[in-house]
């Protein structure tokens, strides 16, 4: 169902609002399925048990691809472009990536992977990510895709919360001008993943890398040999279709598990809707599939639509700071779907680097992952749209399966900085710190969304309790999305940002707990405190205050390459503290909590009022923190 026209999104957004059932009743139609569902939804906030196209049965790779077979079978379904730029891309159509998705269906059936069974992959950007994820899919198997960016414990820790049976991974990863050695990385987390039985290496720098007898097999050479015809498996509407981590609050990274009728039907009329494309077009998505944003939009959005997607394994910088616009000139990509963090950066450099290329083929842009502030957005619009493009800014996260809330291209108006609308079946709301719900605009609260929709995860792997505990037990019976939002006099919406401990780095969510977690391994470490705070190009940066042991072993920055070395080794780089400030006390309060707000005005070195803080235990700290702060 494309919606053309402001009117007809607003009758949507109605409809859906007044008859759900109706309306996705139409919306599911379009789509190939073995068995037809007996009902459209049910479950709620409450009971937790949200079911959407219950009784259907289907295969979502059968949408993707056997679908087009007829019409778009000779259409380029993904073009592949390499870190190096003097590496030929490669292209498949829509009937060539049907046939490597069958061969590697096979090639995990000889593995003897089974439906249900979890296949993690740690990946680069290669066309096997890609077709490995949809063959999974085919055959029922639940993918769980680790970034390529994390560390050998976090794998292994993500490994062995989903029970995967098997890894698929690379040799090494070419990432600019460096690589990462992604087989080494594999071979020292399995070492405590006892529950895995084959590993898979897309050989692609050829490095030199040890192969387990038994265990390890080259992709390439069992893919060469596969068959191309692969029966595609009946799944039930809600069986998962795959589990991806995200970080949270509290604890370690939460596996959310989407199932198959309902994230389909999501990730589909989102991507047609938002990014309103016509059949010659061609789209690039510059995420990793290692991030829900790749999941939805680089591999099922489009192909679910018989779009032509590009796939790209490098970086925005590499070999110079103008790859994007390179890469926009090259294929004549109408629309392109970036992160405020690689605009801010690109921004800062030489504007003929923008300047020099040819980028009239665009029509739309598109911007995810954080809050694009207005000074990125307005160069965006200028610099690379010419004035000419709609802007969509895409609120959505991991959790929720595909976008939000966004305008449609070129259908409802694009608003600096503002998310603005709802997707029809979103009904967001905001509401107050003791839960009482914001009416009225303009307003300003935490968002909750109300109602189930079809793409929402449905329930945290193996934890259904945790699930309930982190999103819908702060304000009961609503969604709680950990956001900040305001909302003007015409009901659109601007995201403020997180308002829990979660810091938003480069468009990546990192918990503060599990950067705590990872500096207090450190012998010389007593306690710590982790807190976002503004940074220029990454949107936040992660600053950490933390209380040693023995100061006399803090030598000038050490302490600092040394707890970031932990955080590598536990996390990954992503999560490496941009700030450490050694303190003698933490701010708490007299029950024993961090009283991180504080620590966050220090940090963005606010020098403003710090609110109340004589119910401290400790007042005395706040002063002498400010003062190492160098306030
Ligand atoms: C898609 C994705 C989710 C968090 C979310 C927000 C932030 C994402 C926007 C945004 C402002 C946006 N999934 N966020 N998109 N904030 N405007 N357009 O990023 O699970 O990795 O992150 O990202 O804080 O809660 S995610």
């Amino acid at each position: 169902m494309k919606l053309t026209s402001k009117a007809a999104y607003q009758e949507a957004w109605a409809e859906a609002l007044n008859s759900p059932e109706a309306f996705w009743d139409k919306v599911a139609k379009e789509y190939s399925w073995h068995k037809p569902w007996d009902k459209v939804c049910s479950g709620d906030f409450n009971s937790l048990d949200i079911k959407w196209f219950e009784g259907a049965s289907l295969n979502i790779t059968e949408n993707c691809l056997d679908r087009h077979l007829e019409t778009r079978g000779d259409k380029t379904a993904i073009i592949w472009e390499a870190n190096d730029p003097n590496e030929k891309e490669i292209c498949l159509t829509y009937k060539e990536l049907h046939a490597d998705v069958c061969r590697f269906s096979n090639v995990l059936k000889d593995q003897g992977v089974q439906k249900g069974d979890r296949v993690v992959f740690y990946m680069s950007m290669v066309p096997e990510l890609l077709t490995g994820v949809l063959a999974c899919a085919r055959i029922g198997a639940i993918h769980s895709v680790v970034f390529g960016g994390f560390s050998a414990q976090a794998l292994a820790g993500r490994v062995n919360d989903c029970e995967a049976k098997i890894v698929v991974t690379c040799d090494e990863a070419f990432r600019g001008g460096k690589t990462i050695a992604l087989k080494a990385i594999t071979d020292e987390a399995l070492e405590s993943c006892p529950g895995v039985e084959k590993v898979l290496v897309r050989e692609r720098t050829g490095a030199k890398v040890t192969y387990k007898e038994g265990r390890d097999h080259k992709l390439m050479e069992l893919l060469k040999d596969a068959s191309t015809t692969c029966e595609p498996t009946e799944m039930n509407a809600e069986d998962p279709l795959f589990i991806l981590y995200t970080s949270g609050s509290t604890g370690t990274p939460k596996g959310l598990m989407h199932t198959t009728a309902g994230y389909m039907v999501w990730a589909g009329f989102t991507f047609e809707n938002v990014f309103q494309m016509e059949e010659n077009d061609t789209y690039w998505c510059s995420a990793d599939i290692g991030w829900i944003t790749g999941h939805s939009y680089i591999t099922y959005g489009p192909l679910l639509k018989g779009a032509t997607t590009l796939m790209f394994e490098g970086v925005p910088t590499y070999p110079a700071a103008d790859r994007f616009w390179d890469v926009i000139d090259k294929y004549k990509v109408t629309h392109f779907y970036t992160a405020p963090t690689a605009i801010r950066a690109l921004m800062a450099c030489d504007i003929e680097l923008v300047r020099k290329h040819d980028l009239s083929s665009l029509k739309v842009l598109g911007s995810v992952g954080e809050p694009i502030n207005e000074e990125a957005w307005e160069w965006y619009h200028k610099e690379v749209g010419k004035e000419r493009c709609p802007i969509v800014d895409t609120w959505w996260q991991t959790e929720t399966g595909g976008i939000m809330i966004s305008s449609l291209a070129g259908v409802t108006e694009s608003v600096p900085a503002h998310a603005t609308l709802p997707m029809p079946g979103i009904q967001p709301l905001l509401v107050d710190a003791e839960g009482k719900e914001v009416s009225g605009s303009p307003a300003e609260g935490n968002l909750c969304i109300e109602k189930p929709w079809p793409g929402i995860a449905r329930t945290i792997w193996g934890n259904h309790d945790r699930y309930k505990e982190t999103y819908f037990t702060t304000y009961p019976g609503r969604y709680f999305t950990g956001d900040g939002a305001k909302r003007d006099s015409e009901s659109r919406y601007r995201i403020t940002g997180r308002v829990d401990d979660v810091i938003n780095v480069s468009g990546h969510r990192i918990g503060t707990a599990e950067v705590e977690d990872a500096i207090n391994e450190h012998e010389n470490i007593i306690e710590s405190a982790v807190v976002g705070f503004p940074h220029e190009i990454k949107g936040q940066g992660i600053y950490a205050y933390v209380i040693c042991q023995d100061s006399s072993k803090i030598e000038g920055e050490n302490i600092q390459k040394e707890l970031n070395a932990h955080i590598t080794k536990m996390i990954g780089p992503i999560a490496k503290a941009d700030c450490v400030q050694v303190v003698s006390g933490l701010p708490k309060t007299r029950s024993g909590k961090i009283m991180r707000r504080i620590l966050r005005k220090i940090a963005a070195k606010d020098t403003g009022d710090l609110g109340d803080i004589s119910t401290l235990l400790n007042p005395e700290v706040v002063d002498e923190i400010k003062k190492g702060a160098g306030l």
